[in-house]
């Protein structure tokens, strides 16, 4: 795995095969490779070489560049800490820019990229960062290649988890980081897995070796190395690593056999990785053609029963679909009466906090009533503002909770659908179909612009002129008491209501989009299998296209 096995392709070599693939795409309709087509061109395009460090969160990512590079660069914690893609290369001056989602670039002091890459400062991305891109002239011995810190996989922050994934087809050399507690576990050996779709070189980073003495280090390493070798022919190569004081001939060795090796070899590597990734989209490509083949050689009249036996009943679409559309619209029917009942355990503590505090500023309200109810309606209309907003700020992870859960549920349902799909195919016609459901891509929504409502009617000013504050003390102060409950009460309904028009949004959003995808899904599966006995000449002309749109392999 750690070498690039095969032949490796020039830059216009593997332009020229994903015109050919992106053809074939357009004409049998087969869009579930779009994502995958796309990290391809990108990669095409590239540079220099990726290294990217991907794995469980906490396993030591960032910890280990730090280390690496001398330098305390990237946030680190007990806690997930990086939420944001970061790449970190050799430039002649020290160059910190931040690239938003919407393409707009913003150049930084590096000491404050940890505002935009840790999940404290820019929690849940909330401000929407494409990448953070760091350039440090003492990177000169690393130039022409490319370190890429990601988002921990698994952790309770999915976005962190989607930010990384989403993010595997423009990966390089692929360093896997794995804590020595716990060593390996299923997720690692499926994200080597999902990564050898991508590159034929990924390596084993076991971090944090110095909490082991030696004899239960090598036990560990012997353990992961075992595990390794049950999955995979070729060796996984493996690298013990501490950030710990005492334990540097593990990075010199890193350096040494890897890091080195890859940067003298960076335009080899790039062309051995984008041929393994090509490969890999040619040999999904031919699956579907293959599919569409064996449709096309059945006779005319077995053809729409094995459509059928493919993609299944109408009925059992239609219920498919409606599963899909109930997750996201029962969790928007039962979205407002969850934020009311969140926020209604805040109405005692917000009232009470702010009777407290009203009663302190009180007294100073002397002047006339009118100066009193002006005062009054400022100093409530900011506090009430300001424990909104907090409120929303607090409570934002339970009012996004039902986008992620629904964005889970959706992703989950489709993927079942995928497997059943690929299934049937083989039970059908022997043909395997690699389908693998991408992230939804619906943006995570914003927190409302808090917003207060009126205080006060008009009527009390035409008294207000009429009545010296000292008559009416007692009064006001108990009017205005009752008005604080009431502001209270009804601004934690607004509040609930504009994360509910927020929360809905996003929610129709992730149907409209979950039911696009299974439509276009079985478009494909329909263009496919709908192939006739006389295109049989031309499929089969098209999947020599794809045996033939690389020159061919040395193995
Ligand atoms: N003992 C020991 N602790 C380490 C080592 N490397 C990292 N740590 C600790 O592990 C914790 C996690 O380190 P990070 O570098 O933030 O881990 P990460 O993988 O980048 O975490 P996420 O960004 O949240 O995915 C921190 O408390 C580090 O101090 C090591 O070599 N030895
Ligand atoms: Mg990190």
């Amino acid at each position: 795995m750690s070498e690039a096995a095969t032949l490796p392709v020039t830059k216009a070599e593997a332009l020229d095969a994903l015109r050919i693939i992106g053809e074939l795409c357009r004409r049998y309709q087969i869009t579930s490779l779009d994502g995958f087509r796309q990290g391809c061109a990108e990669f095409a395009e590239e540079e220099s070489l990726n290294v990217a460090i991907l794995g469980r969160f906490k396993a030591g990512k960032s910890s280990f560049l730090n280390h690496l590079f001398g330098k305390p660069l990237l946030p680190v914690g007990v806690v997930p800490v990086t939420t944001v893609i970061t790449v970190i290369e050799y430039g002649p001056r020290a160059l910190a820019e931040v690239v938003f989602k919407n393409g707009r670039t913003e150049q930084i002091p590096w000491e404050r990229i940890g505002d935009f890459i840790s999940e404290t400062e820019n929690p849940e991305n909330f401000k929407q960062v494409e990448r953070v891109r760091i350039e440090l002239p003492e990177l000169e011995r690393y130039r022409g290649i490319r370190f890429v810190d990601t988002p921990g996989l698994e952790s309770v922050l999915r976005h962190n988890t989607e930010a990384s994934l989403d993010w595997l087809p423009k990966v390089g050399l692929a360093l896997v980081a794995v804590g020595v507690d716990p060593p390996l576990s299923q997720h690692d050996i499926e994200l080597i897995r999902n990564l050898s779709r991508y590159t034929p070189n990924v390596a084993v980073l076991l971090t944090k070796v110095d909490v082991l003495n030696e004899l239960e280090r090598s036990q560990v390493q012997d353990f992961v190395e075992e595990q390794l070798a049950r999955y995979w022919d070729k060796p996984v190569p493996l690298f013990p690593y501490s950030i710990r004081p005492g334990f540097e001939h593990f990075r010199a060795g890193l350096d040494a056999r890897l890091l080195s090796q890859t940067r003298a070899n960076a335009g080899e590597h790039h062309a051995g990785i984008l041929r393994h990734k090509i490969d890999s989209l040619l040999a999904e490509c031919a699956e579907y053609l293959t599919l569409a083949l064996k449709a096309a050689e059945v006779d005319d009249s077995e053809r729409r029963l094995l459509r059928q036996r493919i993609v299944g009943e109408k009925e059992y679409l239609d219920d498919t679909r409606q599963t899909l559309r109930l997750a996201a619209r029962h969790a928007a029917a039962t979205a407002r009466t969850t934020f009311e009942a969140l926020l209604h355990r805040d109405e005692l503590p917000v009232r009470d906090r702010l009777i407290a505090q009203f009663n302190r500023e009180f007294p100073g309200w002397t002047s006339s009533l009118a100066t009193a109810l002006k005062q009054f309606e400022d100093w409530l209309s900011s506090m009430v503002r300001s424990e909104m907003e907090s409120l929303s700020i607090h409570h934002r992870e339970e009012f996004v909770q039902p986008v992620r859960r629904v964005s889970r549920q959706l992703s989950e349902s489709l993927q079942d659908f995928r497997n059943r799909l690929s299934e049937r195919s083989v039970q059908a016609l022997g043909v395997t179909l690699r389908t693998s459901e991408m992230e939804f891509r619906v943006e995570d929504p914003k927190s409302p612009d808090v917003r207060v409502g009126k205080i006060f009617d008009r009527n009390w000013e035409l008294l207000s002129f009429l009545l010296p504050m000292t008559l009416i003390k007692g009064l006001v102060r108990r009017h205005f008491e009752r008005k604080v409950s009431d502001v209270v009460f009804i601004n934690l309904s607004r509040l609930a209501s504009q994360w509910e028009e927020i929360v809905n949004a996003s929610l129709s959003a992730l149907e409209k989009e979950a039911i696009q995808r299974l439509d276009s899904l079985i478009a494909t599966i329909e263009k496919l299998t709908a192939a006739e006995g006389h295109a049989v000449a031309a499929i089969r002309a098209d999947l020599a296209s794809v045996g033939q749109a690389l020159p061919p392999n040395a193995t």
